[in-house]
């Protein structure tokens, strides 16, 4: 039926160590000339290579051209007879042709605003020319590229240019899912870095005339994390120049294209006017992950896709220990585990769970997940928690050393670990093989001066996988005396079976304990405790993560219980107004205290301890306890809120990016007492992007943007990033009652211009970020998305298919909403032609 298993994992029978491509570009026809320098690994193995959508003009062995009966043609690619090939090395040469204006799926080569790009991650390259399209097959690369635009760029070295054409030489061997072209009008902003040996690097963020003055920031964010890698792990960048490219269509974030790194251009272009601080923040992140990935990813590559989070997990836990270091690495700890439990327990918990490394799949782009990214990170930081900082850093430089120049498996990086370490890892190993989130319940014993905690875990069922033997989890504990001193300073338990305890000795009165310090392992702790206790560890645990966790803990409780009619009680209210103020808490630390759960995390809650969520009781739930807490803390609000304005220009920085954010938190509660006076003020005054749309979603929350939202369709119609804040903004926040209606009026704007995937992603994300709008109870929602899903599936399948996990949620809800859910799954579904994208994933998502 198509799929692909772990299990069926063959080498290539050939070698192939060098490669020679020349590209004849045009719009409708481009002519791909391809030479391939083969070797065989094995006596009378047929020749098979990977090609899609390609017209093949000629095909030769050794400058003999090859007849119909010495080959086989088929959709998916072209395979030489056994008895047609040479005994020894041989050349193959193969020309093609594609029309990159045609490829609507941005797989391949494509084109953008006039401008051709690439993008070959996973399996693109099958659909530029005939090639063995596997990560374990590298080859080095010399590329030709003609046509009539100023700028031709391909990987590695510039080797030669002229009057419409350009040569590029790339003296790194690499799999073909890293090979890029890019050929258009660009503009370069240039720079340079000194490494550590001392070698010049050219730098280069190209992009459109018209772009050039918000590249800075990019260009800052290469130099810091070249030099940060150097710094933290040792890693020099190897050639001399690097290249970055943004353009304005593209299917995901980025891609660490060997010295040639594309970029879609939200995560590139930023001023103060233009980009927000989380813009700011994560474009330096995804700058970083993917120059990170010259070493963990293209020096050292994947054997196959199954291995995908040997290169994903560790670029992104390289990427979060970068931000943490140029940022506050509590506070972006905190928000890394709000993201991966939003997300990531949201997919563990639902019909697309699978492990960091699967070992079967249909389509490998829907295998791009928050499991192998996030999920696949936090195993690499349990790694680290259990090696401790110098055990770590001494099996990343093994790894290093063993495996640069090679194609690797999961069980390459447990080994490097177990040498590195001594230690026998076969245990751990689960978390890479098994799907599901653990749940640890923890008790407690105090008894003669002796501490007892007791921890059980377990793991519930995933899709075709039905016991889940204990992994072992590193639960980071620290023991806190009554007075709130700590009476035992943090240490990492180690557990290793179903159930188990550890004993504190000499202790003289009950402590209270603070686990999972640091989030140490991606766990759902379940703890009978009381409110006094969270109250408690908010107001003294040295752990940041986790004086935090108890604050939000105490806020979803508190939810939770006005959802069901029970007594909420007001110990967040009382808790939580002491903080407000504190000048001792990082401005940024006390906004994500203040910001309550999002629904969707607290419909995830209710699911997980077995209820029912209901979104309207959710969002009503939230919206009263904003209330309560903004009427019961205004001095408090008000007063930080004037004491966080930042004075001067705009940086985009830690430091006044968390008062910025503490002050549009204050800012949003204040508007349910002050009927959005300030949010006016703000709007008005702000000379950044960061205010301005701060201020304009606490007037939409209210209802009170209108003419505000035209005006600022207007001042940016030209600028499409911001429109798509405009887009995505106005229905994510809007009463949820509107919100189907509202995007079915913004789907009829001319500005609507749903083949761009970013314009596509930032309508329906609008729309499933709002999760009570989403989750209308006649359905509405849902019909609106599917029926887009629909019409964009032909033309971008990766882009719908990834769209499709919004629904991966049916099953926490009421059988009304569940049935409207699965029907328009099954309308999806029933689509003839649908794509292999999206029936994977329909077929997953209704199980
Ligand atoms: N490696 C690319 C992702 C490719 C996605 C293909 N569907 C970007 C990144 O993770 O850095
Ligand atoms: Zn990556």
């Amino acid at each position: 039926d198509g799929t692909t298993y772990l299990s069926d994992y063959r080498p290539y029978p050939f070698t192939l160590d060098r490669v020679a491509l020349t590209f004849r570009l045009a719009p409708k026809a481009t002519r791909v000339m391809a030479k391939l320098h083969l070797s065989p690994r094995e006596a009378g193995a047929a020749l098979h290579l990977d090609g899609e959508q390609l017209k093949l003009i000629s095909i030769a062995i050794d400058g003999q051209a090859l007849k119909p009966a010495d080959y086989l043609l088929s959709d998916t690619g072209l395979t030489v007879h056994p008895a047609a090939l040479p005994e020894g090395e041989f050349t193959l040469e193969t020309e093609v042709e594609i029309a990159p204006e045609d490829n609507t799926a941005l797989e391949g080569l494509y084109m953008s605003n006039g401008m051709y790009c690439t993008q070959n991650e996973a399996e693109g390259f099958r659909k530029i020319t005939f090639y063995p399209d596997r990560p374990d097959v590298m080859a080095r690369f010399h590329v030709r590229i003609e046509g009539d635009k100023p700028v031709l760029l391909s990987n590695g070295n510039p080797v030669g240019q002229g009057e419409g054409w350009a040569e590029w030489d790339d003296p790194w061997p690499k799999p073909c899912y890293l090979f890029a072209l890019v050929a258009g009008d660009l503009v370069a902003t240039h720079g340079t870095f000194t490494t550590m040996s001392g070698r010049k690097v050219d730098l280069n963020v190209w992009v459109r005339p018209g772009d050039e003055d918000r590249t800075d920031y990019a260009l800052g964010a290469i130099q810091r994390s070249m030099k940060w890698d150097e710094e933290a792990f040792g890693r020099e960048y190897d050639l001399d120049l690097f290249n970055l490219v943004a353009v304005g269509d593209f299917n995901m974030g980025a891609m660490e294209n060997k010295g040639l790194n594309i970029f879609n251009s939200k995560l590139v272009l930023a001023s103060p006017e233009t980009a927000t601080d989380f813009d700011y923040e994560r474009i330096e992140g995804v700058i970083g992950h993917e120059y990170f990935h010259n070493w963990t990813g293209d020096r050292i590559t994947c054997r196959d896709w199954f291995q995908l989070c040997l290169k994903e997990g560790l670029t992104v836990f390289r990427d979060q220990s970068f931000t943490s270091d140029m940022r506050l690495g509590p506070v972006k700890r905190i928000e890394d585990v709000i993201a991966l439990r939003t997300r990531q327990f949201r997919e563990d918990a639902g019909p697309l769970a699978h492990p960091p490394r699967p070992d079967h799949y249909r389509e490998i782009n829907n295998f791009y997940t928050t499991t192998v990214y996030e999920k696949g990170a936090e195993v690499v930081r349990m790694l680290k928690t259990l090696l401790g900082d110098a055990g770590f850093r001494a099996a990343m430089d093994l790894y290093f050393a063993r495996h640069d120049g090679q194609a690797c498996t999961i069980e390459d990086w447990i080994k490097v670990f177990e040498d590195a370490s001594g230690r026998d890892l076969s245990q751990f190993k689960r978390w890479y093989t098994d799907a599901g989130t653990p749940h640890l319940k923890v008790s407690e014993r105090f008894d003669g001066g002796t501490y007892t905690l007791s921890f059980r875990q377990s793991t519930r069922p995933t899709p075709g996988q039905d016991t889940k033997p204990p992994r072992l989890i590193p639960i980071a504990v620290g023991l806190l005396g009554p007075n709130g001193d700590e009476l035992v300073p943090t240490q990492v338990l180690e557990m290793t079976e179903a159930e188990q305890s550890f004993r504190f000795e000499g202790l003289g009165a009950k402590p209270v304990p603070s686990i999972l310090r640091g989030f140490s392992a991606p766990v759902v702790l379940e703890r009978e405790t009381s409110a006094e206790e969270r109250a408690f560890l908010l107001a003294h645990d040295s752990d940041a993560f986790n004086r935090w966790e108890a604050g939000s803990a105490l806020a979803r409780d508190t939810l939770i219980a006005m959802t069901e009619g029970r007594d909420a009680g007001s110990d967040y209210l009382d808790a939580i107004g002491m903080l407000i103020g504190d000048e001792s808490l990082d401005p940024a630390f006390r906004a994500l205290l203040l910001r309550l759960p999002f629904e969707d995390e607290i419909a995830q809650t209710i699911a997980t301890r077995g209820g029912v969520a209901d979104p309207d009781a959710i969002h009503a739930a939230r919206e009263t306890l904003a209330r309560d807490l903004a009427a019961r803390h205004e001095a408090a609000l008000s007063a930080t809120y004037e004491a966080c304005a930042v004075a001067g220009p705009y940086a985009p920085d830690a430091e006044p990016a968390g008062r910025r954010a503490l002050r549009l938190v204050c800012l949003k509660l204040l508007a349910l007492v002050d009927a959005g006076a300030r949010a006016e003020a703000l709007y008005t005054a702000a000379d950044n992007m960061t205010e301005s749309l701060g201020a304009l979603s606490v007037l939409i929350g209210l209802g009170k943007a209108e003419g505000k939202l035209a005006a600022f369709r207007a001042k940016w119609q030209d600028n499409p990033l911001v429109i798509d804040k405009w887009f995505t903004t106005q229905i994510a926040l809007c009463p949820p009652e509107e919100a189907a209606e509202r995007a079915a009026t913004l789907a009829a704007d001319p500005l609507f211009n749903w083949k761009n995937p970013n314009r596509f992603r930032a309508l329906m994300g609008g729309l499933s970020a709002n999760h009570a709008g989403f989750h209308r109870k006649d359905g509405a929602g849902y019909r609106f998305y599917a029926d887009w899903l629909i019409r964009l599936d032909p033309l971008n399948p990766q882009t719908a298919a990834r769209l499709s996990t919004a629904f991966e949620t049916w099953a926490r809800y009421d059988a009304g909403r569940k049935e409207k859910i699965r029907a328009e799954l099954s309308r999806i579904a029933g689509q003839p032609g649908l794509s292999r994208d999206l029936s994977e994933m329909t077929a997953r998502l209704l199980g």
